[in-house]
């Protein structure tokens, strides 16, 4: 099963959203353009409660993209208030073709945790479910897109190769948050064995 797995493409992370990604909406048509060419498509979708522990506004006197460092000694980026369960911000984009869409996993429900990637949160104590699905459709290839390219669909790519998925990360099908770190984000996937490729390189 060749699979598509389509990460956060919801209106807080598209232009006039909460947690904006620059030319988020460019990703779309080309997502809409490739999907003829799986057998599975399966979305993300980031559902956090009402004050979760990520948003600056569960942190007094901070500012939005402060970071805090967590018991655990990890880095936390204090978010915009972002995808709050109910939300149209939490909506998947209408202009996203779901027809295909077999399934959406949620990720950021537990209010203490964050969650990025869409296998497990970033404590890597809950596991969404995500490959055991994968594994019963016998899924080998997946490739990745969405967004934000250097959160959450980086840390999904880097899960999906940690749990032994053949890893593609369409880069022309993705936008960062910050442009400034996004080439070491991709040589850290390319050193993962996760492959980078453009959509137009699609068999
Ligand atoms: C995301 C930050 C916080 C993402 C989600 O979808 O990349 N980034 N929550
Ligand atoms: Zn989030």
């Amino acid at each position: 099963m060749k699979t598509l797995l389509i990460v956060d493409v919801q209106y807080d992370f598209l232009p006039g959203g909460a947690l904006e990604v620059h030319d988020g909406d460019k990703i779309i048509d080309g997502i809409n353009d490739i999907q003829d060419k799986f057998d599975l498509i399966v979305a993300t979708q980031d559902w956090h409660p009402d004050g979760h522990f990520s948003f600056v506004s569960s942190h007094k006197g901070k500012e939005p993209f402060d970071k805090i460092t967590l018991d655990n000694d990890e880095e936390q980026v204090l978010w915009p208030d972002h995808c709050v369960q109910g939300s149209k911000g939490a909506e998947i984009s209408r202009d996203l073709n779901t027809n295909k869409v077999q399934a959406i996993i949620r990720k950021g429900t537990n209010p203490k945790i964050d969650s990025y990637s869409g296998f497990y949160d970033n404590f890597k104590e809950i596991n969404t479910g995500l490959t055991g699905y994968l594994e019963d459709r016998e899924v080998f290839d997946l490739y990745i897109c969405g967004l934000a390219g250097d959160f959450c669909v980086y840390f999904t790519a880097m899960d999906a190769i940690d749990e032994g998925f053949n890893t593609f990360y369409i880069e022309d099908l993705t936008r960062p948050i910050d442009e400034s770190g996004f080439e070491e984000a991709k040589s850290e996937m390319k050193k993962s064995g996760i492959k980078i490729i453009k959509s137009k390189n699609l068999d």
